[in-house]
């Protein structure tokens, strides 16, 4: 039998219905990663748009890229698909006339950019066009509709993806929710990110996919019977919390915290 998380049997428990595939900017099927570690690539940089860098693929996960801009520490990586439009091969922006830019936060001196830069081409291993995927196009409008599930990356934790839910759709974003996660690791983004996938493109990507969180969601499935003075407390995974794990009636923070194994972030 297979183990771990199964987005089948979770749908039946939860009777919530997958976000179709055509809300999603993303391909049909997903891209072939053909890059390796260690390969350098242009990049926008995440922190400054406009600018073009080199940037070397780092680590690698499915058809999902770690890349780490050259001249910058190791604390800014990030990751994109091999279908991004952020990416380029080395030369694109000299072909189109560009100049290559120091990564923000260069850790060096402004001036000694040119001999950096000529430094870290030299004798690198630059990605071939091949690698690079055509960019999915975009839906033409946003799509989405409330309690629908997908896949999203977690922005705070970027490597990992994980099950979530539409909590929320105004004009032209969405709100990514955690299932299990109690709101923490919540973000708005535009309907067409490419950090949010249909249920189902981890497996059939070859990506890991994380598990849902286990604590409860929030005090919106909070029933209480003032009546009966009985607290029953639905957690949106399934699970229930008994009135003797729960804390008593009127809780002050606003969120119910289980004891967990997965508490620390
Ligand atoms: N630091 C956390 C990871 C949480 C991931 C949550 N993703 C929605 C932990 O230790 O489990």
């Amino acid at each position: 039998e297979k183990q771990g998380f199964s987005w089948d049997k979770y749908l039946k428990e939860n009777a919530a219905k997958a976000a179709p595939a055509s809300c999603f900017k993303q391909a049909a099927t997903p891209p072939i990663n053909e890059f390796n570690k260690g390969m350098k690539v242009e990049a926008s940089d995440p922190r400054n748009h406009t600018s073009s860098c080199i940037a070397t693929v780092i680590d690698m996960q499915g058809p999902r890229l770690r890349l780490r801009l050259d001249g910058s520490d190791d604390k800014n990586d990030f990751w994109r698909l091999v279908d991004s439009g952020d990416l380029h091969p080395v030369g694109f922006c000299e072909k189109n006339k560009g100049m290559l830019q120091p990564p923000l936060g260069f850790r060096m001196n402004s001036s000694s950019w040119p001999g950096f830069l000529q430094r870290t081409l030299n004798g690198a291993t630059c990605a071939p066009d091949q690698c690079f995927k055509k960019e999915p196009s975009t839906p033409t409008r946003n799509m989405f509709q409330v309690g629908q599930k997908l896949e999203a990356v977690d922005r705070k934790n970027p490597a990992l993806i994980c099950p979530a839910t539409i909590g929320a759709v105004n004009e032209d974003q969405i709100h990514v929710t955690f299932d299990g996660w109690r709101g923490a690791f919540d973000y708005w983004c535009r309907y067409d990110s490419r950090d949010i996938f249909p249920v189902g493109w981890c497996e059939s990507s070859g990506h890991p996919l994380q598990s849902p969180g286990v604590k409860a969601s929030s005090y919106k499935s909070l029933k209480v019977s003032r009546e009966s003075n009985e607290l029953s407390v639905n957690v949106s995974s399934g699970h229930s919390v008994s009135p003797s794990q729960a804390s008593p009636l009127t809780p002050s923070s606003g969120e119910i915290s289980q004891p967990s194994p997965h508490e620390s972030t």
